[in-house]
């Protein structure tokens, strides 16, 4: 007997009419103004700032364990080789600034090495980064831990609060790769601002290599990245009001040689077109939303890069196959 589910249950599809159904953003105007913005651009963008919603932190999370996604375990192997080298370069008793924390396990793998006094988480993920501290709280009662909401993508601001002697900046994991080299260097010129005369930063950045480990990285066998770039188009939907439907989307992601960097794309199924608060366009079929930057440097390239924003390497940590580096830096002038 064959059971067929069709014939005895109607299935009826929700109304989605622009004309019937309002549209609630959840975002601000300024975040559906930006996110209109880039969707209205000749080449449609986003900022990878989206992809961090709740789902996407744990996505993101996940990608983390994927065994394609080299990064996250390659620097991991840095830290723990080398760590200590890294502690007595930089010292103890230092106020540690997490930029783009997350769930803060980077950082927090390294207290008993690094020794802060006070550690201050920054995300732009908020739920998520409260979970965090909350948890690190508990685990470490003797260092000060303050969650900073913010959103790394404006001007660096930093609470008066926060002493300013001894300001460690920590910036694991290459997320400086999401910013061209050009606003690389205006992101790190503030980091410099911030960090005075006898403080540092501590950052991981991803080095380039053969381009099929790279895709795969970014394309993983069971399609948690796609899911990652996907879960963005959710999150559109949540803020800016957005009728995206991911199944008419799909995953792009390879290596870009000229530009030194892995691009990110949701790419248009078949024609269709999308509406949101305050604007709607149509994509043809194989048109893109570009939804992410991930840049790839050279040891020399980045120390460089370094110089210009302000500061002076003095540690440059590696694997065996250099397809990660960590480097410590200072500034170059009081
Ligand atoms: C968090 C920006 C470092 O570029 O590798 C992972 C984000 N995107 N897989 C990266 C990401 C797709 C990640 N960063």
């Amino acid at each position: 007997m064959t059971l067929s589910r069709t014939a005895a249950i109607r299935v009826v599809a929700p109304e989605t009419s622009s004309v019937l159904s309002p549209r609630t953003a959840h975002g601000d105007a300024a975040t559906i103004a930006e996110i209109s913005a880039g969707l209205l651009a000749p080449q449609a963008s986003t900022s990878p700032k989206y992809f961090y919603d709740s789902l996407g932190s744990h996505l993101f999370e996940a990608i983390c364990e994927l065994p394609e996604y080299y990064p996250t375990r390659t620097e991991a192997a840095i830290f723990a080789r080398h760590g200590a080298d890294m502690a007595a370069r930089i010292g103890p008793g230092m106020t540690l600034v997490d930029l783009g924390a997350g769930n803060c396990a980077k950082a927090a793998s390294l207290f008993p090495l690094l020794q802060p006094s006070q550690y201050v988480p920054v995300d732009i993920a908020g739920e998520f980064l409260q979970q965090a501290a909350a948890q690190l709280r508990q685990r470490f009662p003797a260092i000060e831990i303050t969650p900073l909401v913010m959103d790394l993508s404006q001007p660096l601001i930093l609470p008066p609060s926060l002493p300013a002697a001894r300001r460690q900046f920590f910036y694991p994991g290459s997320s400086i790769g999401n910013f061209t080299p050009h606003d690389a260097v205006t992101f790190l010129r503030q980091v410099r601002e911030n960090v005075g005369a006898d403080g540092g930063l501590l950052i991981g950045v991803d080095l380039v290599k053969d381009p099929a480990v790279l895709d795969a990285a970014y394309d993983d066998a069971i399609g948690v990245t796609a899911a990652f770039n996907m879960n963005l188009l959710r999150h559109l939907n949540h803020l800016a009001g957005a009728d995206f439907d991911p199944a008419q989307w799909r995953h792009v992601a390879f290596f870009n040689d000229a530009e030194s960097r892995i691009e990110m794309h949701l790419e248009a199924r078949c024609a269709l077109s999308v509406h949101w608060c305050g604007g709607e366009r149509s994509f043809a079929q194989g048109e893109r939303i570009h939804t992410e930057n991930s840049h790839k440097y050279t040891l020399e390239g980045f120390r460089s890069l370094l110089w210009e924003a302000g500061f002076r390497v003095d540690g440059t940590w590696t694997d065996d196959a250099h397809w990660f580096a960590v480097m410590h830096a200072a500034a170059a002038y009081a």
